[in-house]
């Protein structure tokens, strides 16, 4: 019998909404369910971690993070394909999805958490998760707001020093992507690729559905909010008629040359404090100085990149050091100094219960 897959996410989530568009293209059925904190150590006693989504398998496996859901299916399931099959393609739609994850993880957090009218918004949606939990609906909300901007905001390095530096952060990413969407309908060419499906976590759930960052997404980049309906509108007939994406162009450039400039480096500086088993980091993006938790989970997305990178050819190499810049190259042709503690790296997890105290999304 078909396996069936129930998907324990939220309405509301960066992640589980990437999920969701790819489970579409893909034709792949699944339930969705409402996580709460019951449902929480449910899967967490499964898996290890402590986040959404969390697919649990009717054959007893469990699938957890969005990007090795997405390998893993590319592997079990290939038609359609949305693995590129030119290397050089295919590492970057790799890359873009891993910035799309983890870097604009934080603009997104700040335009919902930061602005009453988004944070009243969700703080009421999310409240309706905590249903078991004995009480009054505004202390719920109340909770929710302090808990996401101590964790993710003011926590995650937003003070009145980078507010600004974040939301050009959005900004940028806007002024970027709309060229790209004006001329053609995903980010690498005819067909999604994992770039789509990483820039649609925050682009659909919060930027595109939270009022603030909505807002700006009309008014200044149409043909990205345009893709991001295309994004949800997606089948896998449409998948299979369109040109799997062969070649990168000019367009790409202003946005690899971020992600080469501002989150290789940042990544490096995260393994760097990792090594000397510091609990933050400090470094630069674009002149500004920010201060942050170290997330053990890049510490093992550096690490990822750099085994995909290692399978280049030379020349496919090179062409990265044209694409992302010289220190962006030695970042990613250097060695992990350090390991981190693999809380997931193959799919599917065998179910058994954890032993291990779960972690939070982070790794910590
Ligand atoms: N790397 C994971 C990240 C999942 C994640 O961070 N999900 C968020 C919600 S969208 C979460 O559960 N955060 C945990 C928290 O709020 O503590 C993935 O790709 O699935």
């Amino acid at each position: 019998m078909a396996v069936s897959y129930l998907v324990h996410g939220a309405d509301e989530s960066y992640y589980t909404g990437k999920l969701e568009a790819y489970l579409r293209a893909k034709g792949i059925p699944y339930d969705m369910r409402r996580f709460g904190p019951a449902s929480m150590r449910h899967c967490s006693k499964h898996t290890g971690v402590v986040q959404v989504p969390q697919v649990e398998c009717s054959d007893g496996t469990w699938l957890v993070d969005s990007t090795l859901i997405i390998d893993y299916f590319e592997r079990l399931r290939p038609e359609p394909r949305i693995d590129p099959k030119d290397e050089s393609v295919r590492f970057i739609s790799l890359l873009l999805e891993d910035y799309a994850d983890e870097w604009l993880w934080r603009p997104a957090m700040h335009f919902r958490w930061s602005y009453p009218e988004s944070a009243r918004l969700v703080s009421g949606w999310l409240a309706e998760h905590l249903e078991e939990v004995p009480l009054p609906m505004f202390a719920k909300k109340a909770f929710w707001r302090w808990r996401q901007r101590r964790v993710f905001v003011r926590g995650d390095g937003v003070d009145g020093d980078t507010w600004r530096s974040t939301e050009d952060c959005y900004l940028d990413t806007l002024r970027v992507l709309e060229p790209i969407f004006t001329s053609r309908p995903y980010l690498l060419g005819e067909r999604p690729t994992q770039a789509d499906f990483g820039f649609f976590g925050p682009m659909f759930r919060h930027f595109f559905c939270d009022p603030t960052p909505a807002r700006i997404m009309r008014k200044r980049a149409p043909a990205v909010h345009e893709w991001v309906a295309r994004m949800w509108n997606i089948n896998p007939s449409k998948v299979e008629a369109a040109p799997i994406p062969d070649r990168l162009d000019p367009l790409l450039d202003p946005l690899l040359e971020e992600v080469g400039r501002t989150y290789l480096p940042y990544l490096a500086a995260t393994e760097a404090a990792f090594a000397r088993r510091e609990k933050t980091v400090s470094y630069q993006a674009k002149g500004v100085p920010w201060r942050e938790p170290v997330k053990p989970y890049r510490v093992w997305c550096l690490s990822q990149l750099r085994q995909s990178f290692e399978t280049l050819s030379d020349p496919a190499a090179r062409s990265m050091e044209t694409s992302l810049g010289k220190e962006a190259y030695g970042i990613l042709s250097s060695r992990s100094t350090v390991r981190v503690p693999e809380v997931v790296s193959t799919l599917p997890i065998e179910s058994r219960d954890q032993t291990r105290k779960p972690v939070d999304s982070w790794w910590r």
